[in-house]
């Protein structure tokens, strides 16, 4: 009986089937997006969509003025559906999630199978997350988004074309057409939502290992990034502060009282991060697992009422049934106590989930999964394995919302599905100390957030294995810089921090994340762009220029925010060199304010476009420890010496920036004329009062970088010739 309407839909599907290869059902969805289902009987029988913010929307139709330019194949042979998309010669295809190796996919084959995959290699076929979605660019620059909107296991093979095929029943496929791809990915957010503002310590560094053990330990690494002088907000605890790896509870020898370290961080400005896996410990007497098999909310076995258990790491494991709304209202109350301990962000791991000991590294395909009617009812593990992991952390971060409801939550985690940046950040797991996934950390963070997941960023220094100290360095270098900047590693790993290569290391390190600090004004508002607007905080280059051939696959440099290029450096042996895109990009450093800077040949060169003004602040230790004052505003005028930027301000942390009175943001102008540089400033939204501040000018010319300081004011004038050069 269970599985009545999950049979009904193979039903449906062997009818459409004999369809065969009648052309597609075509819907208009809304502007220039396009829905093709195989056949009428397909698209009545669909299963509801997981990705989609309102499902409902996949559902209806639109009048679009724009034409569908990108008609696919659809058919139905040898038991599944296949898509086809033909795409004209030069078109670039990126996206498809999380995926190793360089930016360009084309000729690239994965398949969106959730799966630990530690040390993964370039072949390694499926990573953890799952994101059924290719963005195209075709040579004119115009673009294209294609969605096979199943959760089933779906191979995108882009050796030819986009060949997809997917298990399960039919499944629509979505078509967004736009003039340029950042449309394309904005519109792939308006369709599956944007990340949530995040708290602004999230953005910050974050220092990680597997595990800082005990807590003196904990202890010892935030005072040392405070007696060294290196910017950190985030200390995190891995899965070893656990009593015997159970969740939600402390080991009382090693770490005998969470709180009091929560609270003795806190006191040095830095917030914490705990890890939850879904693993739960079937052991009688675990408070989780008898509150579990009391409301009965396991993951069951085929048979639909036995519990499935696991090997994970407390030992054989029952799993939360996430897909069920009763279970996430199960779940999420659990995070009231453990937040009540002053935690401050939720690590989900292992959410594939990872089983020990089988071949599938994941449970059987035909468990059982007590699935909600919105979800499509009841169905197997082969139909809901990819989207496991999103709904645990939707559980999560309800739970963690529901512990402190005046704060943004943080939820990081290992496993998602196309959609699951709503609910948390993510890594790019386990990757190695190895040259090559250094170079890998760049176009693994664009092709994430091209394909709507914008927080994200790698183990900085890898996980696996030790790596030198060069390597380090210029991870550091650039991944400091990354959306998200956490430097981690395996255990029985030498030790990672920013010091632990010696001095040299420990100065590049430092200078890498004073950067991050001193750049957080614009990070910060290219956050607050990903969630307005979907847009991804790190960018391909081809962003500033989609019609230039020459910067299609250039992964060795990334845009972040508007009008900032970060070219890196990856290796000391690198002879390539990075092709720039169209147009004046002015190079500057913070030699102003971070001591050698300017010199260090293992940080990554920092590029304003011409007509663009990047907004800076101080360099702190943390984000909070100073107000923005002076603002710095980095200027890179165009031929007509104009140049404009954005900064986007708040609280910082809360919801209090959903109202006007909460929020900020500012436009702000400049021109040169006579020698006089003019800045207006403009309110363009919000109305969050504004303190007096200083504004310190660093004007990028021909000639070097010049200097200033006025009063923040609607308009600022300054005579060029007062000003300061910069050496
Ligand atoms: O919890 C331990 C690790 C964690 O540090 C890592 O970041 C995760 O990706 N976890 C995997 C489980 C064990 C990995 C060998």
């Amino acid at each position: 009986m269970l599985f009545t309407r999950f049979s009904g839909c193979l039903a449906a599907v062997a009818i459409v089937a004999s369809c065969g290869l009648a052309a597609p059902t075509t819907t208009t969805i809304s502007e220039g997006v396009f829905r093709y289902d195989l056949s009428p009987e397909a698209r009545e029988h669909a299963l509801p969509s997981m990705s989609f913010l309102h499902p409902d929307r996949r559902e209806g139709e639109a009048d679009s003025s724009r034409q569908a330019s990108t008609l696919p194949q659809i058919e139905w042979r040898d038991g599944v559906q296949h898509v086809f998309v033909g795409i004209e010669p030069g078109t670039s295809l990126y996206g498809t999630g999380e995926v190793p190796g360089q930016l360009l996919r084309n000729g690239r084959v994965n398949i969106n199978w959730n799966t630990d995959a530690y040390a993964y290699g370039i072949d390694s076929p499926s990573l953890y997350q799952s994101h059924p979605w290719v963005l195209a660019v075709r040579p004119d620059g115009t673009s294209f988004g294609v969605l096979a909107d199943t959760t089933w296991r779906s191979t995108f093979d882009l050796r030819e074309g986009i060949r997809i095929h997917a298990e399960g029943p039919a499944y629509p496929v979505i078509i967004i057409e736009r003039d340029h791809p950042a449309e394309v990915v904005e519109k792939l957010a308006d369709l599956t939502g944007t990340i949530e503002m995040p708290p602004k310590w999230a953005l910050g560094y974050h220092q990680c290992r597997y595990s800082y053990y005990p807590e003196s330990r904990v202890r010892e690494i935030a005072t040392e990034f405070r007696e060294r002088n290196i910017p950190a907000d985030v200390i995190w605890m891995d899965i070893d502060y656990m009593d015997g790896f159970r969740i939600f509870t402390f080991d009382n020898n090693h770490f005998p009282d969470p709180a009091g370290l929560n609270e003795w961080l806190a006191g040095k400005g830095f917030r914490n991060v705990w890890m939850i896996n879904p693993g739960v410990k079937a052991e009688e007497g675990f408070f989780v697992y008898d509150s579990g098999t009391e409301n009965d909310v396991w993951v069951k076995l085929a048979d639909g009422r036995t519990p499935f258990r696991g090997e994970v790491w407390p030992g054989m494991c029952v799993f939360p049934d996430y897909l069920s709304e009763r279970v996430r209202e199960w779940w999420a109350p659990f995070y009231k106590d453990f937040m009540a301990q002053g935690v401050d962000g939720v690590w989900n791991d292992m959410n594939e989930p990872a089983i020990f000991g089988v071949e599938s590294k994941t449970m059987p395909e035909d468990n059982f999964h007590n699935a909600d009617e919105a979800f499509g009812g009841p169905g197997t593990h082969a139909q809901f394995h990819n989207v496991y992991g999103m709904m645990m952390i939707r559980a999560t971060h309800q739970g963690v919302l529901a512990a402190n409801p005046n704060k943004r939550p943080f939820v990081l985690s290992r496993a998602n599905f196309i959609g699951g940046h709503r609910y948390g950040a993510t890594w790019s797991g386990d990757n190695v100390a190895a040259w090559d996934h250094l170079e890998w950390s760049v176009p693994m963070t664009l092709n994430l957030g091209l394909s709507g997941q914008p927080f994200n960023g790698p183990d900085i220094g890898g996980f696996a294995g030790n790596g030198s100290p060069e390597m380090f360095q210029r991870w550091m270098g650039f991944g400091a810089l990354l959306p998200f900047a956490r430097g981690h590693t395996g255990k029985g790993n030498i030790d990672k921090e920013p010091w632990s290569f010696g001095p040299e290391v420990e100065a590049t390190s430092r200078r890498a994340i004073q950067r991050r600090y001193a750049l957080m004004p614009h990070i910060y508002t290219a956050f607050w762009q990903a969630h307005r607007y979907g847009t991804p905080v790190a960018r391909p280059l081809f962003y500033a220029d989609p019609a230039d051939p020459a910067i299609r696959s250039e992964d060795d440099a990334f845009l972040l925010g508007d009008g900032l290029l970060v070219k890196c450096f990856m290796n000391p042996q690198m002879d390539r060199t990075v092709v720039m895109p169209r147009g004046i990009w002015r190079q500057f450093d913070f030699r102003d304010r971070i001591e050698g800077d300017h010199s260090d040949p293992h940080l990554p060169q920092l590029y304003v476009q011409d007509g663009r003004i990047i907004p800076a602040g101080p360099v702190m230790q943390f984000v909070d420890e100073m107000p923005l004052d002076p603002l710095t505003l980095i200027i890179s005028p165009d031929e007509q010496g104009a140049a404009e930027g954005l900064l986007y301000e708040d609280a910082g942390d809360g919801f209090e920036f959903r109202q006007p009175e909460g929020r900020r943001l500012t436009r702000y102008s400049a021109a040169i004329s006579n020698n006089t540089l003019t800045i207006e400033r403009e309110d363009i939204d919000g109305e969050w009062p504004r303190e007096p501040r200083t504004v310190r000018v660093i004007l990028l010319t021909d000639e070097g970088m010049l200097t200033a300081d006025a009063t923040d004011a609607p308009s600022i004038r300054i005579d060029l010739s007062n000003a300061e050069r910069i050496d």
